[in-house]
């Protein structure tokens, strides 16, 4: 028997005796490999004469098919048999409930689904999404707006001050969002209509308030607008967030630095059992605040008060979820607790648009 038959049996013994993909593997690498058995004697080719490698040219390449074949009959084998083996060892308990499929585990808090939705209604309206930092500065987040020195909002116990810079100049967790409405100003020319959803941070905490919350406040600069296009905007956005056909509202007089003239804004609801309906009933709730941008704020971000009209509008994002979905508590919005989310929570896929419905 010649080397080469030598060789070849006992390669494809090993491959034969090869147990696993892995041992397989081995023998491939101890036959095929750099610096194989096989390889070894491929390579002797080089070094024949012309008869020499007419007489064994043959043979040695038909040793290398012959290893090849046998190398993948053996792994498809091993492989069939490793499934055999699962198959018969793994059972699968058919009256186990389907595994939600990958999709589905997570959920969309509450709050991003609001603000997806608050996105969808006014996107409808024209209206763009402005954002800006949370950290904001003394002058965009009160002096700009109106907020004399000493306002009892300045204070402490309402803001989280950062330590004084050495230009005596400190930094603040924004209390509010309107300072993007001062940054839009700053940049971008009129008409402006921008929806500006964030977080907002007061050092207030108690059983309705959390230091970390949520706004959404809204901005109209334009040459004529007037309270009548503010009422009309929010008829349309109450009728569009709580799904109801339409919604009686209310306009209390009110006051905030920003705005002049000021107003609260209730809506019409029912309560009964815990539950709040929209939109029927003789109860009020009170759901923003808006007014006619205050002609020293227009001035402080570069508005001619006299050539340009403004007004904007306020509302808590976490009160607003909390009424349209029932959550009775604001605490477990932030506590991650899962039981929580995956009972509040929102299917990924379920994105709110105003065409498929916001909530459905
Ligand atoms: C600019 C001009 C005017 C934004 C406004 C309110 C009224 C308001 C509260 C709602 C619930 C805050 O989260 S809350 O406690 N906000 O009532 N916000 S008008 O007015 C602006 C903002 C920016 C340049």
């Amino acid at each position: 028997m010649s080397d080469i038959e030598q060789l070849q049996q006992s390669v494809l013994a090993d491959i034969a005796a090869a147990s696993d993909e892995a041992a397989l593997e081995a023998v491939r690498v101890a036959s095929l490999g750099k610096s194989g058995s096989v390889s070894a004697l491929l390579r002797t080719l080089g070094a024949m004469t012309p008869d020499e490698r007419k007489a064994r040219g043959p043979a040695i390449n038909g040793l290398k098919d012959a290893v090849n074949a046998a190398l993948t009959a053996r792994r498809d084998a091993l492989k069939n048999a490793a499934l055999d083996q699962r198959l018969n060892t793994e059972s699968v308990d058919v009256t186990l409930p389907v595994r939600e499929s990958p999709a589905e585990t997570g959920r969309i808090h509450p709050i991003s689904q609001v603000i997806d939705e608050l996105t969808a209604i006014f996107a409808d309206m024209g209206f763009a999404v402005a954002e800006g930092p949370d950290i904001e500065t003394d002058d965009y987040n009160f002096t700009r707006l109106n907020f004399p020195e000493g306002h009892p909002a300045r204070e402490m116990h309402d803001t989280f001050y950062f330590n004084p810079k050495e230009d005596g100049s400190r930094l603040l967790l924004r209390t509010h969002t309107s300072p993007v409405q001062v940054r839009t100003m700053l940049t971008q020319k009129p008409p402006i209509r921008v929806i500006i959803p964030g977080r907002t941070y007061r050092s207030d905490s108690d059983q309705t308030h959390t230091p970390m919350f949520h706004q959404v406040e809204g901005l109209v600069i334009d040459k004529g607008s007037h309270l009548g296009h503010l009422k009309w905007i929010l008829a349309e956005f109450c009728k569009a967030f709580f799904e109801v056909d339409n919604v009686k509202m209310r306009f209390r007089p009110s006051f905030f630095p920003f705005t002049e003239p000021s107003l609260e804004v209730d809506i019409q609801c029912r309560r009964d059992k815990g539950e709040i309906r929209f939109g029927e009933g003789e109860d009020w709730l009170e759901i923003l605040g808006c007014g006619m941008v205050h002609p020293n704020v227009l001035r402080n971000c570069g508005l001619d008060p006299d050539e340009y009209q403004g007004f904007a509008w306020g509302m808590g994002i976490d009160r607003i979820a909390m009424l349209k979905y029932g959550m009775p508590d604001l605490r477990p919005f932030f506590e991650a607790d899962m039981r929580w989310l995956s009972h509040y929570g929102f299917r990924p896929l379920d994105f709110p648009t105003l065409a498929g419905g916001l909530s459905s």
